[in-house]
């Protein structure tokens, strides 16, 4: 298990850039010192300010890959901040119910200052914000985020538990797309321990004000240990990876590509054929969507292969996950490359990094 180095803004102003570089999680205290958002750090207050601030919220933060069709049709409802919190506490709502990664609400987004995140952040511009609110003994089951960005995840009020492990550890977690069917959720705090261990994870508490850097591409958990508001920050992707995550189904082997392409590049020979391979397969013609979704995953298998993540021994074992996953692959090819006998191609020649 490895602890988060926590900075103070000042250093974290000078060292941030290392910690990208070498895509290492770390806490960045007091990046809101000074402004509005400072004051909201007791809960009931920030409750008081935001109270009829409008969201949308589900039940279940996320959804398995059992439930994917469920999840589909996932209904999501309007209520405000207050009568939210109101209502898990007289149990009018299930425990779980969250708002979850949806473009943070107008009001709240307002009392941002979102000045302070050109301390850390280059282009301001492209920074998305996500609001999250949960009740305490809430969580986020383990997953990674498709859209391969970086992430700087801001704790108003109330603690939160963060754990975030590398894709090199991908092949121990039973990896079903990007969620892992390891729930961390139910481990007793000797498990969690020696598991950290064996992934050789990261952990650590966010307190109010802090900040946590997720890497690009990272696996996380997070358990609500209080009532809890947050904030993502989303920004910064290459060209390539957010071909691959727009373009292309999810898989733990675009995971592993993208992660490999920010490592040191005397490795990144292979991996950049990867990607030229994966980009002349998507452009070629098929008969139909279902075809292409296949062509595609035979060469994610390769990439599986090559990085060792042995898609074979473990994971996709039970038998209604088999069952559900035919139904998933019509799902997911109809979503991805329904479009597959139209002009629908990758140009190449424009992304930098292949050329
Ligand atoms: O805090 C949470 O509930 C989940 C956070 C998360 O998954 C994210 O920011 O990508
Ligand atoms: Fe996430």
């Amino acid at each position: 298990m490895r602890n988060i180095n926590q900075l103070h803004l000042n250093d974290a102003k000078k060292q941030f850039g290392n910690y990208i570089k070498s895509r290492t999680p770390v806490v960045i205290k007091g990046l809101f010192a000074g402004s509005f958002l400072e004051q909201l750090t007791d809960f009931n207050t920030a409750l008081d300010r935001w109270s009829n601030v409008q969201l949308s919220v589900c039940n279940e933060h996320f959804y398995d890959v059992q439930r994917y069709e469920d999840a589909c049709t996932q209904v999501y409802q309007t209520v405000c901040l207050g009568e939210f919190f109101q209502k898990i506490r007289e149990k009018a709502f299930h425990p779980r119910m969250l708002s979850s990664a949806r473009v943070a609400p107008k009001d709240i987004v307002a009392d941002l200052n979102m000045e302070h995140m050109a301390l850390l952040v280059d282009d301001v511009a492209e920074i998305r914000p996500y609001f999250f609110a949960g009740a305490k003994g809430n969580f986020a089951h383990l997953h990674y985020d498709g859209d391969y960005k970086h992430v700087l995840h801001y704790q108003i009020c109330g603690r939160k538990t963060f754990v975030l492990i590398d894709p090199t550890q991908t092949r121990k977690l039973l990896p079903s797309r990007n969620w892992s069917c390891v729930s961390l959720e139910n481990f007793t705090l000797s498990d969690f321990h020696t598991f950290l261990d064996m992934v050789d994870g990261w952990t650590i508490t966010l307190e109010p004000g802090d900040t946590i850097y997720m890497p690009p591409t990272f696996w996380h958990y997070v358990a609500y240990e209080e009532d809890s508001l947050s904030v993502a920050f989303r920004y910064g992707r290459s060209k390539l990876a957010g071909i691959l995550s727009t373009k292309f189904h999810e898989d733990v082997a675009l995971q592993r590509l993208v992660y490999e392409l920010g490592g040191p590049v005397d490795t990144r020979s292979e991996v950049l054929r990867f990607f030229k391979d994966l980009i002349e397969i998507y452009n070629r013609q098929y008969q139909d969507s279902l075809h292409k979704f296949h062509t595609i995953d035979a060469k994610y298998r390769e990439i599986r292969a090559y990085f060792g993540i042995d898609i074979n021994s473990g994971y996709f074992f039970a038998p209604d996950v088999i069952a559900e996953n035919t139904n998933l692959r019509m799902l997911r090819s109809g979503y991805y490359y329904s479009d597959f006998d139209k002009e629908n191609v990758i140009d190449a020649s424009s992304i930098p990094m292949l050329g």
